[in-house]
């Protein structure tokens, strides 16, 4: 956490992980359309006038004003990197400063597979920053729960056995679940402080 007294400012930053396609993008374009403009100001899903090309390299950004707390303004930073090859450097700097961490897993019953290897793929990551995943705050979201061959959300939770993570189900095209995502996140993280 960062917290500069002068500006009574507090501010968490928190990763979203997942497979390539499991809604990342989604979920913080969601976020930007349910939340209040005010809260989500600043962030970088605009590309703009940026060619796609050139925009698949930059890092996804939504910052979540959580409010007042204690005397000061709290913030929760999401980060998304977009692309697996630029992102593991990046995400090596982000498992380490991490405060907190979004698993976004597939539904889809032939993801099974590879949301496991990019989970035992995070462990490594924060066992290269000398952490590890049951110590740092983090939130389960099942993603697409809408698809016709989602998987039993018993069989993924046993499939992903974080038993300390808190799990939601979302639907990330429809906005579903994903404000309580941000909420179950921000109470670990408070509750860390
Ligand atoms: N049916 C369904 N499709 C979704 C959901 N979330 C994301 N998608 C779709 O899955 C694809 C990949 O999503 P995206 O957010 O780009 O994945 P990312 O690679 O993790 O950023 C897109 O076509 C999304 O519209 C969901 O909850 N349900
Ligand atoms: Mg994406």
């Amino acid at each position: 956490m960062f917290y500069s007294p002068s500006k009574k400012l507090a501010i968490f930053r928190a990763a979203l992980w997942g497979t390539t396609q499991c809604g990342k993008t989604e979920t913080l374009k969601g976020l930007i359309g349910q939340l209040p403009r005010e809260v989500t100001r600043g962030n970088w899903l605009d590309y703009g006038g940026i060619p796609e090309r050139d925009a698949e390299f930059f890092l996804e950004y939504v910052p979540v004003r959580l409010g007042h707390i204690k005397d000061a303004d709290v913030m929760l930073e999401l980060f998304a990197p977009h692309l697996d090859q630029a992102g593991l450097e990046v995400w090596l700097e982000l498992a380490s400063g991490a405060d907190g961490i979004i698993i976004v897993v597939d539904s889809h019953t032939s993801r099974l597979a590879r949301n496991l290897a990019s989970l035992r793929q995070l462990r490594q990551l924060l066992v290269t920053a000398n952490r590890s995943l049951e110590r740092v705050p983090t939130v389960c979201q099942f993603n697409k729960r809408d698809v016709p061959d989602a998987l039993p959300c018993e069989v993924l939770e046993r499939a992903i056995d974080l038993r300390t993570a808190p799990v939601i189900e979302t639907v990330a095209t429809r906005r579903m679940g994903l404000v309580d995502v941000v909420r179950a996140l921000s109470k670990l993280l408070l509750r860390a402080l």
